[in-house]
């Protein structure tokens, strides 16, 4: 797994490096720490900041020491911030990687319970689906969109397909209930192209086996698309 994250943040930081985008799409979200590392790794040669907009069901922040299910893919948010296993935290060789004050989660809906105890402790701004459901999705996310522009370079968008409802897309290993709907996650996506400050996306969790012939497959590559600029009219 860790030789697999050393690929996929050398290649990143490469692409940014080169100034382009880079788009990951991958299966576990556990692809998350090579992912941020390789962004976070090109933001610091060119002193600059990065923020993470993470759209999930679950928060991936546990720990091998919270963890009830050893899941690596639910610990990558955390060891990005600095906190977990010394191999994940110490990763491409620094940590923190990502700062807590630059990272917002939407979408939650499923935490551990000791897990709640890391979200304390670091603490990044979170928008469960209860506060998604209150305020409306577009509120969230040009609360988050607003608040990230004033204080990062780079806003970086990782999109777990399991944030959406099962419902929409089946084909996730960790379904939970009462998620994103059709219409919320591509207003969420149109929301960030029209901002036109998103500088790297990456889609996980998509798993082929558990899909309904192809369905979340299809639902991802039409939200990549809503995230590029594409529009009803
Ligand atoms: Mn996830």
């Amino acid at each position: 797994m860790l030789k697999t994250s050393q690929t996929l943040a050398e290649i990143v930081e490469k692409v940014l490096d080169d100034g382009n985008f880079p788009l990951c799409i991958g299966g576990d979200h556990s692809m998350a720490l090579g992912t941020i590392a390789g962004i976070a790794a090109h933001c610091r040669k060119e002193k600059k900041s990065f923020g993470v907009i993470w759209i999930d069901a679950h928060a991936d922040m546990n720990t091998h020491l919270t963890t009830p299910s050893g899941n690596i893919h639910g610990m990558p948010l955390a060891a990005s911030m600095g906190l977990g296993h010394k191999a994940l935290v110490d990763f491409y060789g620094f940590s923190p990687k990502l700062n807590p004050e630059n990272c917002a989660l939407i979408g939650i809906r499923s935490v551990d319970e000791e897990e709640k105890q890391n979200i304390k402790k670091l603490n990044p701004t979170v928008y469960t689906m209860s506060d998604i459901d209150k305020l409306g999705i577009h509120r969230v996310i040009t609360k988050v969109l607003k608040q990230f522009r004033k204080q990062v370079d780079h806003i970086h968008v990782s999109f777990d397909v399991d944030s959406v409802d099962p419902l929409i897309a089946p084909g996730v290993g960790t379904p939970v209930k009462g998620g994103l709907d059709y219409r919320e996650a591509h207003l969420l996506m149109e929301t960030i192209a029209e901002c036109g400050c998103m500088s790297s996306l990456e889609v996980a969790e998509i798993n082929p086996v558990l899909d309904i012939r192809n369905t979340s497959a299809i639902f991802a590559a039409e939200l990549v698309a809503s995230s590029m600029g594409q529009r009803i009219l």
